[in-house]
């Protein structure tokens, strides 16, 4: 578990698997490898090719071109580029004043979205309207007029709903963005997360030294709100101070899907070639974890470049489940940016390992011995520990163009046996998903856990046609039993831990599980089966969420988790985790917005809700050596 100390208590605030994770071995090694700058290539370019049957939208200001002036186009410091999506501008730093977008909510927005470009081919520098907005005017990632990969994340609207009420909601998330980021930004710039009641940063020992993770996890969810300043402050600050020279011991996966999945979901948005350059130079730098016999990586590494045996905890020695098997979509996404195929191999060595074990009843345990490559115990968890392993077994699948059909079948036999062994219904009928132990029971479930209504909803439609209709209702039983857990207590937030033994349904009898830590989980699950279903009940159930967090969550400087979801004096745990910037009101967001916002038919998002484009299949094909995912 990751001990914080939170208002002068040391309490859990586990992030979902570091349930169990202590570090023992700290500040090895110094010596830190030369920086790593991929040359450009041919390959890079076409990432970033236009589909040519949308040409009316195509800006290419370094070629002085500029769009239709009804078509908002273009990105925030992506003038190399365009895949038809909002440039967004600070009016503020507007040097003329004027607005040329007139649609309605623009003009309420902190940034407009233009189309106008005031790029300059022979400048390094591109300016757009007084704010610089790209770094490399000669840049060989060019506008073309056919994709390769990218799809555009927004259509024509940015997501804007139709309805009145949620135009009005997602603009009250919105707000809450920018109050969260101001206060971060106040009193805990450059830490990773904001100490909101002590006004002060948060570094915690999870990173290995890199700092900035509340503006690395916040960067594409300041892209997307249109909260372009902020975005230019965040953009800025990596460029000059993320240092990834650091010698610490890290958590492989929180650096992997916080850190690696930011920066890469920051570049795919917005072109910035720094985010690519820093997240291959950290890529590299994670690859010493895989120095083990079986090449189940360790939990922990050494971001100077060496690789250390985690040996702390209950597990001893173990590689936990939801930590190396949460490595497959950056991994993948590492080798398309970098054209090196190590990445893929390193997690295609996991997947295969994996698929070959022997299961207890199918199921996969929670940890795994990366010296002997066998389960060190029978504990099983689609919450803390086990949780988005199965998570990227489906997102694998669906990034891969729909290719990858061992991800694919791995997860509807690991589904199958969590139904098996796992999915309860409770004397009052709520359906849950409890935890394994050696064959027996423990009838909990986690909030980390309530993910799973996602998850499985967006795999109900790729399964087989007889169990679509099954999967789809097993998601919303899930999502009804969350919000039940949310619904229960006084303050409309869930806790940590909720239970179906002893006469609770969906309730924590026990002290040290009443916390709400911002976690995402539930509203997560709110925005799939709102994709999925439209059926209103979702956005409302998000909206009670966010009047919750409004009301006991929200400090004059800022957000901060809370001790007791059931107390009626609410006492704050004194932090804004950086996840709940990243996921938590990312979700809200894109479930007060149309679908066309990030379509999730060409974004994946990572378990720490930073978007991924579907590879295309015929895209891989064109450059061939799309892995082979046959094992
Ligand atoms: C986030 O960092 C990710 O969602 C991770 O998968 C689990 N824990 C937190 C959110 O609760």
């Amino acid at each position: 578990m990751i001990f914080k100390t939170l208002a002068g208590k040391t309490s859990f605030v586990g992030l979902r698997l570091p349930q169990t994770f202590l570090f023992l071995l700290f500040l090895g090694s110094l010596g830190f490898g030369a920086l790593f700058f991929l040359p450009e290539t041919s390959r890079l370019k076409r990432i970033f090719q236009h589909n040519s049957d949308n040409s009316a939208v195509i800006t290419d200001s370094m070629n002085g071109q500029s769009a239709q002036p009804s078509s908002p186009i273009g990105l925030i410091g992506a003038a190399r580029f365009d895949i038809g999506v909002p440039r967004i501008q600070s009016q503020l730093s507007s040097s003329n004043g004027k607005q040329t977008n007139n649609n309605k909510e623009s003009n309420q927005r902190t940034v407009s979205m233009e189309h106008t470009s005031e790029g300059d081919a022979a400048d390094d520098k591109v300016h757009t309207r007084g704010v610089v907005v790209s770094s490399r005017a000669r840049s060989p990632v060019r506008v073309k007029l056919r994709n390769c990969m990218l799809k555009p994340p927004y259509g024509a609207n940015y997501g804007k709903p139709s309805d009145p009420e949620s135009l009005q909601r997602r603009e009250k998330v919105k707000e809450m963005m920018k109050f969260a980021w101001d206060n971060y930004k106040r009193y805990a710039w450059g830490e990773n997360e904001l100490r909101p009641l002590s006004r002060n940063g948060n570094d915690g020992r999870t990173f290995g030294g890199l700092r900035g993770a509340s503006i690395v996890d916040s960067l594409d969810t300041l892209y997307i709100m249109g909260l372009g300043e902020e975005y230019q402050e965040a953009k800025e600050w990596v460029e000059n101070n993320l240092n990834l020279n650091v010698g610490g011991e890290a958590s492989l996966f929180e650096v992997n899907i916080r850190y690696v999945g930011g920066l890469l979901s920051a570049y795919y948005l917005t072109g910035e070639e720094v985010f690519k350059r820093k997240v291959v130079e950290l890529g590299k730098n994670l690859l010493p974890a895989f120095n083990t016999p079986t090449g189940i990586p360790h939990g922990v590494v050494n971001l100077a470049g060496d690789s250390r045996r985690w040996s702390g905890g209950d597990l001893g020695r173990s590689s936990v489940l939801a930590e190396f098997g949460t490595l497959h979509l950056e991994f993948v996404h590492l080798s398309e940016l970098t054209n090196d195929p190590i990445y893929t191999e390193k997690v295609m060595n996991i997947r295969k390992h994996l698929n070959q074990l022997d299961k207890p009843r199918g199921l996969y345990p929670n940890a795994l011995n990366p010296v002997s490559g066998n389960w060190e115990q029978h504990y099983v968890s689609i919450g803390a520990l086990g949780d988005s392993f199965y998570e990227y077994l489906i997102k694998s699948y669906l990034m891969s163009d729909r290719t990858d059909e061992v991800a694919k079948r791995m997860y509807y036999a690991a589904l199958e046996a969590i139904e098996n062994n796992l999915v309860q219904r409770s004397p009052g009928g709520l359906i849950y998903v409890a935890e394994w132990r050696g064959g027996i029971l423990d009838h909990r479930m986690g909030h980390l856990a309530c993910f799973s209504g996602g998850m499985i909803g967006i795999g109900a439609e790729h399964g087989s046609p007889e169990t679509r209709q099954h999967q789809l209702d097993l998601a919303a039983n899930i999502t009804h039993t969350c919000h039940e857990s949310y619904r229960r207590t006084p303050t409309k937030l869930g806790p940590e831990v909720f239970r179906f033994d002893d006469g609770a349904e969906a309730t924590a009898p026990r002290v040290n599980e009443r916390h709400y830590i911002l976690r995402p989980e539930v509203v997560e699950s709110y925005m799939y089966m709102w994709r999925l279903t439209h059926d209103p009940k979702y956005r409302e159930w998000g909206w009670e969420a966010l009047e919750a967090l409004e009301q006991h969550c929200r400090l004059a400087t800022g957000f901060s988790g809370i001790i007791d979801v059931y107390g009626h004096i609410i006492q704050h745990d004194n932090l804004q985790q950086s996840f709940f910037l990243a996921e938590t009101l990312k979700y809200l967001y894109l479930l007060f917005s149309d679908d066309d916002l990030l379509p999730l038919k060409d974004w994946v998002f990572n378990t720490e809700a930073h978007p991924l484009p579907v590879i295309p299949r015929n895209c891989s094909q064109e450059r061939g050596h799309r892995p082979n995912w046959t094992h």
